[in-house]
């Protein structure tokens, strides 16, 4: 059984065998989440970024996928990228939102990651309701069949934690 909590705070302080970064196709950083992980993370990560797009992933990171880096200089041992859609009313994507908590929890498998943090993927710059993020992001780990004992929501505000501890009462 995997234990599910959510924590108020900042991502990067948290110590864990793997952060999972909301990032984008291009693994290049950005704002957000993905900033703050580069910021304090160092260049190591950008670096590692840099050589899978020269090796697998030119045309970018596919929505929904995830992949593994080193976590540089982040209390954490490895970055687990992952690319969220972005929200529209006219087009379900929730099966990509999903995908990416599923995607991100086999990478962890892979590397054997026990404690792995996520963020509230596609809340923020891509604009998916809190509410039903929360309810697709928790639902997705709950049903996933992993090794990982401990799965942490990282919620920056208040808004977000609710959202995200509403689900796991
Ligand atoms: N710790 C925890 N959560 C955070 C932190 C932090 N340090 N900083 C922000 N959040 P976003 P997205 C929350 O926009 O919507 C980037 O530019 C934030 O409050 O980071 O998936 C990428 O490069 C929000 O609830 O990710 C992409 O281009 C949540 O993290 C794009 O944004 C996600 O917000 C991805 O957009």
């Amino acid at each position: 059984m995997t234990r599910i909590r959510p924590v108020r705070g900042d991502i990067t302080e948290q110590t864990v065998d793997a952060v999972v970064n909301a990032a984008n196709s291009s693994l290049l950083g950005g704002g957000g989440v993905d900033g703050a992980i580069h910021r304090r993370g160092g260049p190591e990560i950008l670096a590692e970024c840099r050589a899978l797009r020269a090796s697998r992933y030119g045309r970018g990171l596919p929505t929904g996928r995830a992949v593994a880096t080193t976590a540089g200089r982040l209390p954490a041992r490895w970055v687990i990228h992952t690319v969220g859609p972005v929200f529209t009313p006219d087009e379900d994507r929730s099966e990509l939102l999903a995908s990416c908590h599923r995607e991100s929890l086999r990478v962890a498998d892979e590397l054997g990651a026990r404690t792995v943090a996520f963020p509230a993927v596609s809340t923020g710059v891509y604009g998916w309701p809190l509410e039903d993020a929360a309810r697709i992001s928790v639902g997705t780990v709950r049903a996933a069949r992993t090794a990982v004992e401990e799965v942490r929501f990282v919620l920056f505000d208040e808004r977000a934690y609710q959202a995200f501890a509403g689900q796991l009462r």
